[in-house]
């Protein structure tokens, strides 16, 4: 790809033009040389404005359908939305129910939405990059909220959530021990609880023990922020706006601890090291496959050759610079 042509898609990016968004953030999946390119021209950008959201928690408490059902009340704001769905079971992703699917793809038409589905599978070390990456190109790009839908698991996932200025934890009524979903520590990390799906039965005895845990303290917010605790059912309808009200009013909140710029330094800061760590380790993994031990015998010799050949990879840096 030549300097022009990426040029060119930026500016048609500025644009607000799709398809071009969507090879941008194609470049960062798939092409380090030029997500480098890229990145550098984003991040010469040095205000960060856009509003990072991370939405966690097990499968099937109804993540998409809450963010889906938030975003119409965003487009109403005449808010500009990028969706990064990191989950294998996102509905973008095939294995989904039809109806989220629609109902996803029928956002994903209006102009000032844009959604991306990132799949856990090929990007071996560079999932947290991509998807660090993407949140940066979107700030760029002049949007206002960044939504980020993970099942948080994995280090990727940790390092993406960590990029998030607001954390949302979704969970339903009746998983069972509810202790287990709060030891499981995903439950540690939110600004705003909802407990999805209070359209069930069973959903009140949940909801007061969860309460029970947040009013005792046992969960202690970031920068003093109390957590919320929310009811909604994504599937009614019911409850939706108080979780937009929640993440405006925690938005306000750390804009005045003077928190919002500096988790933009921070994600900045990790991108540099995600970057590296990309290089090097798609590197090893090539040269590891290429790696004949039986050619090669001893530990030692088999070092060496994988020494040289990441040697000579930072070297090849200096093409970057
Ligand atoms: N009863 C009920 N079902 C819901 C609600 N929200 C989502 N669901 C259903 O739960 C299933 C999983 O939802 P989904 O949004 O894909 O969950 P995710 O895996 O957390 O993204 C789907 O069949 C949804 O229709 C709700 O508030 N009440
Ligand atoms: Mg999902």
């Amino acid at each position: 790809m030549n300097n022009e042509y990426l040029y060119e898609l930026i500016e048609k990016a500025k644009r607000n033009d799709k398809g071009s968004i969507g090879k941008l953030l194609t470049i960062l999946e798939s092409s380090p040389p030029e997500a480098f390119k890229l990145l550098d021209i984003v991040l010469r950008e040095t205000k960060s404005k856009a509003h990072v959201i991370g939405f966690t928690g097990i499968p099937g408490s109804g993540k998409s359908t809450l963010i889906s059902k938030l975003l119409s009340f965003y487009k109403k704001e005449n808010c500009k939305i990028a969706v990064i769905a990191i989950d294998p079971t996102s509905p973008l992703s095939r294995g989904a129910f039809l109806g989220d699917r629609i109902r996803m793809q029928e956002h994903s038409l209006a102009p000032n939405v844009f959604i991306r589905s990132v799949s856990t599978r090929g990007l071996k070390g560079g999932l947290s990059f991509a998807g660090v990456a993407m949140i940066e190109v979107f700030d760029y790009l002049g949007y206002d909220k960044v939504f980020i839908e993970t099942v948080g698991i994995g280090q990727a996932e940790t390092d993406i959530m960590n990029s998030a200025h607001t954390i949302i934890v979704v969970t339903m009524p009746g998983i069972g021990d509810e202790i287990q979903a709060l030891k499981a520590g995903v439950m540690e990390i939110g600004d705003i609880y909802v407990l999805n799906k209070s359209d069930k039965e069973e959903s009140q005895k949940t909801f007061e023990y969860l309460n029970f845990v947040i009013e005792s303290n046992e969960l202690v917010g970031r920068l003093g922020w109390r957590p919320k605790l929310l009811k909604t059912s994504a599937l009614m309808n019911y409850g939706i706006e108080d979780v937009m009200n929640a993440i405006e009013e925690h938005l306000q909140y750390i804009i005045e601890h003077r928190y919002f710029d500096s988790k933009a330094y921070l994600r900045r800061k990790l991108l540099v090291k995600l970057f590296i760590e990309k290089l090097l380790i798609d590197k090893l993994e090539l040269e590891f496959e290429r790696l004949n031990i039986e050619e090669t015998p001893g530990l030692r010799n088999q070092l060496n050759v994988l020494r040289e050949k990441i040697a000579s990879s930072l070297k090849e840096l200096e093409l970057y610079i």
